[in-house]
């Protein structure tokens, strides 16, 4: 709350595949309370040292952000816990956009001194695999980009009619149709490949054309699957293992028999020479994003621009845990021409600041999981609310927000 009586109020995700250099999610680990998950000490830090350090100061977002890394002193925030940072810092963005009396993606455009605002296209995860569903499927996120549409509104429609279709589709093969973590659905299919031909199906049957209507983008998380021996393992279809050379191969075969424009953690973060491999043989082909590899981390993210690591940045604001160093991110990655991706974390909340921080960076892409579950739905709102507002003025990043297809 602020002294003139302007007030924000912020809630953290939570990932289920994080990369080992994230900040760290601080939980109590009382196994008396929530298995160990309780977060009593976070709240601590934000009702004790944190407010101690910020209350009755004139301060801006920078200004904040720089004070409270400075008082918890550690690389990864492991002190005060990066859960306790964020929720201040994003709680303290909204307040400030409402004491300016500013929609908060304005607010995030003058941070990000821009005001082009531009809706992103949905990357929505309509068959979740991985550490998302328990299924036989081991790549984690099959999701459709409806970037023919004209409007965020239509790209929104044509998602979700896709995954409704879809639903037919595998209830028609008595294939389950229980969602996993992020609203997709969570079909035990006999192989990857069955994965990308059931959405393509779902797609014909709409009467679509994929590649020019809808296109296809995975996040394999492939940090999941490495055994730490140059080698990657498919433990839940049982597929025989591959080297990092035969993942690239894979990806290769794939993109030249589906239209899939993105690739996400294609290799696993321990990979770093797999990736500037699979960057030069890939990369002028197909969108290759970073998420566990870069952690929405700049000292990574520098040296990734410098090795010639992935050609676009995933943003997650609690992979760092401030919005200031979020912002300084997506702008490196900007510069960098690296395209960018906001996104959701699979334990979500209500909170929708993803929303608006993607049209106030004009990030381009937004992946915030499918067509149910509110804890996504709430983005997707949230963007049909600005669109309606920009009115005649919204722009709708569509084919042009994939490098690889201009
Ligand atoms: C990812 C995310 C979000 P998690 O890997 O990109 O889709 O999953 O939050 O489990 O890391
Ligand atoms: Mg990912």
């Amino acid at each position: 709350m602020l002294a003139d009586g302007a007030s924000g109020r912020a809630a953290v995700p939570s990932g289920a595949s994080t990369g080992e250099r994230e900040a760290l999610e601080l939980r109590d680990n009382d196994p008396a309370r929530y298995n160990g998950k309780g977060v009593r000490h976070a709240v601590a830090h934000v009702n004790g040292e944190l407010a101690k350090a910020i209350l009755n100061r004139d301060i801006d977002q920078r200004e904040l952000d720089r004070t409270m890394i400075a008082l918890d002193g550690t690389a990864t925030k492991s002190r005060l816990g990066a859960n306790a940072l964020l929720g201040v810092s994003m709680a303290a963005l909204r307040a400030d956009a409402s004491s300016k009396e500013l929609p908060l993606y304005r607010h995030i455009g003058q941070l990000h001194k821009t005001d082009r605002f531009t809706l992103p296209v949905p990357m929505m995860n309509i068959l979740n695999g991985g550490a998302h569903a328990d299924s036989s499927v081991d790549f984690q996120e099959f999701m459709v980009m409806p970037i023919g549409a004209s409007s965020f509104g239509e790209a929104l429609r044509i998602g979700a009619e896709i995954f409704h279709t879809l639903r037919g589709i595998l209830k028609k093969r008595g294939q389950s149709t229980g969602v996993g973590d992020e609203g997709g659905f969570a079909p035990n299919l006999s192989s990857n490949r069955e994965a990308v031909e059931v959405v393509l199906d779902a797609i014909r049957t709409l009467g679509l054309t994929a590649g020019k209507d809808v296109c296809l983008a995975l996040d394999v998380a492939s940090s999941e699957l490495w055994s730490g021996e140059g080698r990657y393992t498919f433990k839940k279809s049982g597929e025989a293992e591959r080297t990092s050379e035969e993942m690239v191969r894979l990806y290769e075969d794939w993109i030249r028999q589906y239209p899939i424009v993105s690739i996400e953690d294609g290799l696993a973060e321990g990979d770093w020479n797999g990736w500037k491999a699979m960057t030069t043989t890939l990369g002028g082909r197909v969108q290759l994003v970073g998420d566990d590899v870069f952690v929405t981390n700049q000292e990574i993210l520098a040296r990734g621009i410098a090795d010639g690591v992935a050609n676009a940045l995933l943003v997650k604001l609690n992979q760092i845990g401030t919005v200031t160093e979020t912002l300084d991110a997506v702008a490196m990655a900007r510069d960098a021409g690296y395209a960018t991706i906001i996104s959701h974390r699979s334990g979500e909340t209500e909170d929708a600041t993803i929303a608006d921080l993607a049209v106030g960076t004009g990030a381009g892409q937004i992946k915030t999981g499918s067509a149910s579950r509110t804890d996504r739905i709430c983005k997707y709102n949230q963007l049909l609310r600005i669109e309606e507002e920009l009115g005649s003025s919204a722009a709708f990043a569509g084919r042009a927000a994939v490098r690889s297809l201009k």
